[in-house]
């Protein structure tokens, strides 16, 4: 997979819809700087120049939005056991990337419609770099970056963007031979899994339950008190001090 580095873009994921004949499945587009980088819901995504990562995969050849952020996720973890070992990042439903009770990534798919159909999907994947804890402290949610979990280290985000082009043109191969081993993979990161949480839905309604699966389709199941709801969006929230291992 080649690599694409743009100095200054609005949003990579942008550039990657606006040019996705050019790019899909075999370029991904990464930018020094973004001025107007985007979450979900039209939120905020938070990367001074030098500090990020934040680039974005076209994929043509992927089924929804959950299996494109599927292999997404799996190549970010890679990409950060590699750089950071001794660490245990983990996947949390839908697209996030955590290290203990702090975000270290997030992910953004946004499909490619052609006549009402979905004709791919662009992931667009964000991972905290050099960020330090001062610009960390001013994320709305509690952020970590590469940096502050390893602060005696030096990282290149243009050296950690090829190791992340290797590890999602893997996934995406894997993708494409065995669906369903991919998708297992991702269940298996996603270490929310039988634990109690509290989910908000798109409408803002708070739910607790227990996070009892991730379906077919990828969306979440959770087992409340009176019975049980699939979310094909939400965020999960997590207490402060979580640990995975439980
Ligand atoms: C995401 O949305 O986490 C998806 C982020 C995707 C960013 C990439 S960068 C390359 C590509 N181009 C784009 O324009 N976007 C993608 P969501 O789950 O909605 O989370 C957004 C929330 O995360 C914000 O409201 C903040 O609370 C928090 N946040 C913002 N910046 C952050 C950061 N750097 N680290 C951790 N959390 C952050």
């Amino acid at each position: 997979m080649r690599v694409l580095v743009l100095d200054t873009v609005d949003s990579t994921n942008t550039y990657a819809l606006r040019h996705f004949d050019e790019v899909a499945d075999n370029v991904l587009v990464a930018a020094r700087e973004q001025t107007s980088g985007r979450g979900r819901l039209g939120r905020k995504w938070v990367a001074p120049p030098g500090a990020s990562l934040t680039v974005s995969l076209a994929m043509s050849r992927v089924a929804s939005g959950f299996h494109a952020g599927a292999i997404a996720g799996l190549a970010v973890l890679d990409m950060v056991r590699e750089a950071v070992p001794g660490f245990d990042p983990y996947l949390k439903w839908p697209n996030d990337v955590y290290c203990a009770d702090a975000k270290l990534a997030g992910i953004l798919c946004e499909g490619r419609l052609e006549g009402g159909k979905l004709a791919g999907v662009v992931a667009g994947i964000g991972v905290n770099v050099n960020l330090s804890p001062a610009d960390a402290a001013r994320i709305g949610q509690k952020a970590t970056s590469l940096k502050i979990l390893a602060p005696e280290r030096e990282f290149s985000p243009g050296q950690l963007e090829r190791r992340l082009a290797f590890f999602l043109e893997r996934w995406y191969i894997k993708y494409g031979c065995n669906r369903e081993a991919v998708l297992a993979s991702w269940r298996g990161e996603n270490r929310l899994i039988g634990r109690d949480i509290t989910v908000v839905g798109p409408s803002g309604e708070a739910l607790s339950g227990r996070f009892s699966a991730i379906d077919a389709d990828g969306a979440m199941v959770l087992e409340t008190a009176s019975g049980r709801r699939v979310f094909r969006c939400g965020d999960v929230k997590i207490a402060k001090g979580f640990s995975p291992q439980g």
